[in-house]
């Protein structure tokens, strides 16, 4: 198993349009133990390829308190969402330390394919809802920061920046 590095916002590969997966084979049942892998290890619920430079459409996910339940999502497809929506808080592993309001559909149905090649569909409410939500937004290049007002986003832009600048300084000493 191998931890991938998860990109960080702004970096523009974020904003690349993730393609079909064309083969459930091999390099993608390895490709998404490595993605629960780094995402378990940076104790996030969620992870798009796209967050690890790969522009394949998978997701993997795990809401479960006790980590013990992961789902792969492979070229999924929203095929409903509820008109309700909320307001909720999220956070995103690409953007660390970063928490904002963003408001979502409280229910999806997703239709995705499984590391079988199996056509699945899945009704998500709450938690499980809003992290399809977020993770299909990675596939297309979306952060949830996009939602934010142009002012907050580039405040985080460049809270960032410096983030970065001074962790590349700490590793330099
Ligand atoms: O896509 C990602 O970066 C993963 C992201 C998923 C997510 C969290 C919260 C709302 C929507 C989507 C995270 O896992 S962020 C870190 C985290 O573990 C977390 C943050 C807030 C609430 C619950 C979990
Ligand atoms: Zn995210």
């Amino acid at each position: 198993m191998t931890q991938l590095t998860i990109l960080r916002y702004p970096d523009p590969r974020l904003h690349t349009v993730a393609k079909p997966v064309a083969a459930v084979d091999a390099r993608l049942r390895q490709l998404a133990s490595d993605m629960f892998e780094t995402m378990y290890e940076a104790a996030g619920i969620g992870l798009a390829a796209t967050q690890v430079d790969v522009h394949e459409r998978l997701i993997v996910i795990d809401v479960s308190e006790n980590r013990d339940q992961p789902l792969v999502l492979i070229n999924p497809e929203i095929v409903w969402a509820s008109e309700e929506t909320r307001l909720g808080e999220e956070g995103c592993l690409s953007v660390p330390g970063i928490y904002d309001g963003v408001v979502r559909s409280i229910a999806v149905k997703v239709q995705a394919l499984d590391l079988d090649g199996k056509l699945q569909v899945h009704a998500a409410e709450g938690m499980l809802a809003v992290c399809i939500q977020h993770e299909m937004d990675h596939l297309m290049g979306k952060v949830f920061v996009d939602y934010l007002s142009p002012l907050k986003r580039n405040r985080i832009k460049t809270k960032m920046i410096k983030q970065k600048k001074d962790e590349e300084r700490e590793l330099a000493h």
